[in-house]
């Protein structure tokens, strides 16, 4: 980056900084990960300065020729991935790709049901302060008390009372697997369609480590930075059976539409102008990167990581939701430890352990201040961590939440954590200390 260090060295000095801070800290937020510094180079590209609006071969700007062969790669790339049929790969992030999902299927007041956001649930499935939750009339489901886990029967409970016209299947903070089958056959009943955001399992899924959602999904929404490896994005999918086997009447022409066409138009000109093709250059990237065999070797340690982390803060005394893990990510309950989400929060990144909290089940704290923290495996495994390492880190993690204002503690445990990104380096450019 010399240019820039010389050009404008008040930003180049703080990209530096976090920068280091990325590489001296154990970064351990569930949906952060490291994207390759190959996706890097193409977002930060001459593809940054082009205007593309519409979709390769369609478009409303000239000079598109080699825009639409990067996307038309990424968006082949992304349907042998997951064995679509078809997809968008402009959304600018995972927010946006629903956004475009709501506008094609939905209309205002329409019902949708959706995971609580306190049960683990994401802000766009129909929270209050959303316009998801502004814009529709959204109703919950949750978890169980006793087990953590979504009840169906619930599910179907709530299907039945509410009538929604779009079930969401997805989570921020849910650890276990989505039976996409049963969800679907409840879906059929109530007379709904069914949406997958996989923004947090998308790359588990892609390794085929976790349940498909695309088989009985009628859509499928994911985020492109987080187990998926790649820069910051999103991306909408429909799969094979969804997109053959069923056709809707678009509301304006009366013309049978397929969900893709719908779909395509809820991103461009439903709620975005010009896609970023450097980003979907970053994306095609990533996509290459996963249909590599070394990627699925990578999710199984993001697996055996959280779980062997998850295990290791169990015998340590803490209260993890639903018990353990089957994904990337442990939830654990901080009130037998006398501390709040917000205090672990801030203990810990003094010592450079970058964690969130999170609310809990069932929580009697505010979302500012919580109950708990979500600890995640996918970037400290990007960087080489194994299962032993996991262990080591939860009992870190541990020695903080024990003594969270013993400045002492909180020094030694910044040193172990120094000398552990130092054994796993993030990338070979960070050079300074
Ligand atoms: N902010 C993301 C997360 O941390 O899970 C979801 O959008």
């Amino acid at each position: 980056m010399k240019t820039l260090k010389n050009h404008d060295p008040d930003i180049y000095n703080l990209i530096q900084k976090e920068t280091e801070r990325q590489n001296y800290g154990l970064e351990l937020i569930a949906s952060e990960n490291f994207t390759s510094r190959a996706g890097m180079e193409a977002c930060g590209s001459t593809l940054t300065n082009k205007y593309a609006e519409g979709l390769p071969g369609k478009r409303y700007y000239g000079g598109c020729e080699f825009v639409d062969q990067i996307e038309d790669l990424a968006r082949e790339r992304a349907k042998k991935l997951y064995n679509a049929d078809w997809v968008n790969v402009q959304p600018h992030s995972g927010a946006s790709a629903n956004a475009a999902v709501y506008l094609a299927l939905l209309k205002p007041g329409d019902t949708l049901l959706g995971l609580d956001l306190s049960h683990g649930g994401h802000l766009t499935h129909g929270s209050p302060v959303n316009f998801s939750g502004i814009q529709y009339n959204a109703k919950f489901y949750g978890v169980d008390k006793e087990t953590g886990r979504i009840d169906l029967d619930s599910v179907r409970d709530a299907a039945k009372k509410h009538k929604p016209k779009l079930i969401s299947i997805g989570a921020s903070a849910y650890t276990r697997d989505f039976d996409y089958k049963a969800f679907r056959q409840i879906a059929d009943e109530a007379g709904a369609l069914l949406w997958m955001d996989m923004a947090h399992t998308a790359g588990i899924i892609a390794a085929k480590l976790l349940n498909d959602p695309l088989p009985h999904c009628h859509v499928v929404t994911t985020t492109t930075h987080k187990t998926l490896r790649g820069p910051r994005g999103g991306m909408i999918l429909v799969g094979k059976d969804a997109e053959n086997t069923l056709g809707v009447v678009a509301p304006k022409s009366g013309r049978t539409k397929k969900w893709s066409e719908l779909f395509d138009s809820g991103v461009f000109p439903g709620t975005q102008g010009g896609p970023l093709e450097h980003i979907i250059a970053g994306k095609a990237v990533a996509y290459k990167e996963a249909l590599e065999p070394d990627f699925v070797v990578y999710q199984q340690q993001v697996l055996n990581n959280a779980k062997a982390m998850g295990e290791r803060f169990s015998e340590l005394g803490y209260n993890l939701i639903s018990g353990g893990t089957d994904n990337h990510l442990i939830l654990i309950d901080l009130r037998n430890k006398g501390v709040t989400g917000k205090q672990a929060e801030e203990a810990l990144g003094q010592a450079e352990i970058t964690v969130n909290k999170n609310m809990v089940p069932f929580d009697t704290e505010s979302p500012f201040v919580t109950s708990g923290i979500r600890i995640g495996a996918p970037a400290m495994t990007t960087r080489g961590l194994k299962e032993s390492d996991f262990r080591t880190i939860a009992e870190l993690i541990d020695r903080v939440i024990q003594n969270p204002t013993n400045e002492s503690t909180i020094k030694q445990v910044k040193q172990d954590v120094h000398a552990i990104c130092e054994r796993f380096p993030l990338y070979d450019f960070v050079t300074t200390a």
